[in-house]
């Protein structure tokens, strides 16, 4: 059997991987930073003398939602120029046949036409609120590209909208929106508080539930054999505001009457549509989990594993 090395496995995709591995036939090898830390490259070359792994998923990264890509550039640079070097270094010296590894939708240009495809991702600078974190991961573009020019190695990024779901980062400071935000709904109601929505509202999003970015990453993995980027994310007819996430995540708290938006806080970026057209002619048809109700589910996971979840 074919052996899967997934970093990254303990977060938000990695899990929602994990959660569908057993439909795929390969030997998974899940990590996280306890299994090996991606910064160091000896204990990364030791993970792959173990493994020797045929594949891999590369999604370990220093991630945050705006606020946390606000406040820690330096650490957002750094951590992921060091982890995306370190992987790709050892994926070649181990063969391995095939790296898929995640950009984001956020590390486009700011000032663009839109919806964005595949083909502009260096046609000018990101939004200054990311653009640390959103060079990072360009260069991670640059470098399996690198890789495929000098060695011909099959080093191939797809890159997810914003992501939800179940086992995310719910932290109120770091947190990307509606796992932030489930969090704060969830306080200010036991709490009686107004439920405060940072910014306007007004930004737009596209946002792609973790177990259908799960299955799109495998279909990659077993039928996309081109070497170009590929954009994985919900139609740009599923872009909603945030304002709409806000409401939509306080009507599944039952908890509609109280939402207050603080404008003191920064929007970040208004939009970064982008258009799935490449996937689409390739699968021809993907019926994504709806906003609300992939809202609704995580929800429930939320108020389940509360205790023990990230936040
Ligand atoms: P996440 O929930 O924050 O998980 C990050 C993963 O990376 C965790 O498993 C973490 O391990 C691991 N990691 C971090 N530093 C490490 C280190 N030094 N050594 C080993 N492992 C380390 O991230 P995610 O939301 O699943 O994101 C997965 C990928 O998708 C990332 O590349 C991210 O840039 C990209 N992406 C995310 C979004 C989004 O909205 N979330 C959108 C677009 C793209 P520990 O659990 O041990 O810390
Ligand atoms: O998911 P998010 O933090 O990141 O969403 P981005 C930020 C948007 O949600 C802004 C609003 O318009 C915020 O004003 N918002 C409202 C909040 N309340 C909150 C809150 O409590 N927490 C947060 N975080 N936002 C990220 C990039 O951009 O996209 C990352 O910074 C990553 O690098 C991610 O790639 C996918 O969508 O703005």
């Amino acid at each position: 059997m074919k052996k899967l090395l997934v970093t990254g496995g303990s977060g938000l995709v990695g899990k929602a991987i994990e959660n569908i591995s057993s439909e795929y036939n390969y030997d998974f090898f899940l990590i996280s930073s306890k299994d090996c830390n991606l910064l160091d490259y000896k204990e990364t070359e030791d993970l792959f003398e173990k493994y020797k792994p045929n594949y891999v998923i590369h999604l370990a990264a220093y991630v945050g939602g705006l606020y946390k890509n606000m406040n820690y550039k330096v650490d957002m640079y750094e951590k992921n120029i060091t982890i995306n070097n370190i992987v790709l270094k050892c994926c070649h010296k181990y063969n391995v046949e095939k790296v898929i590894s995640c950009l984001s939708t956020c590390i486009f240009p700011d000032k663009t036409e839109y919806p964005i495809n595949e083909n502009i991702l260096h046609n000018g600078p990101p939004h200054n609120s990311n653009d640390a974190y959103a060079y990072s991961k360009r260069m991670l573009e640059v470098l399996s590209k690198a890789y495929q020019e000098q060695y011909n190695s099959n080093f191939i990024c797809v890159i997810p909208t914003n992501i939800y779901g179940p086992n995310d980062n719910y932290s109120l400071e770091d947190g990307h929106v509606i796992p932030s935000l489930i969090h704060r709904c969830y306080n200010n109601k036991k709490n009686n508080e107004k439920f405060i929505v940072r910014g306007s509202g007004k930004p737009l999003r596209q946002f792609i539930y973790s177990e259908d970015l799960a299955k799109l990453i495998m279909w990659t993995l077993e039928k996309y054999n081109e070497k170009d980027n590929l954009i994985l994310s919900v139609n740009e007819c599923e872009e909603v505001s945030i304002e709409h996430i806000a409401r939509c995540i306080a009507k599944s708290f039952n908890y509609e009457n109280n939402i207050v938006f603080d404008t003191s806080y920064s929007d970040g970026q208004y939009k970064k549509t982008a258009d799935n057209g490449k996937l689409m002619n390739l699968i021809k048809k993907y019926n994504f989990i709806n906003i609300d109700n992939g809202i609704n589910k995580t929800v429930d996971w939320f108020i389940k594993n509360y205790d023990n979840c990230r936040k």
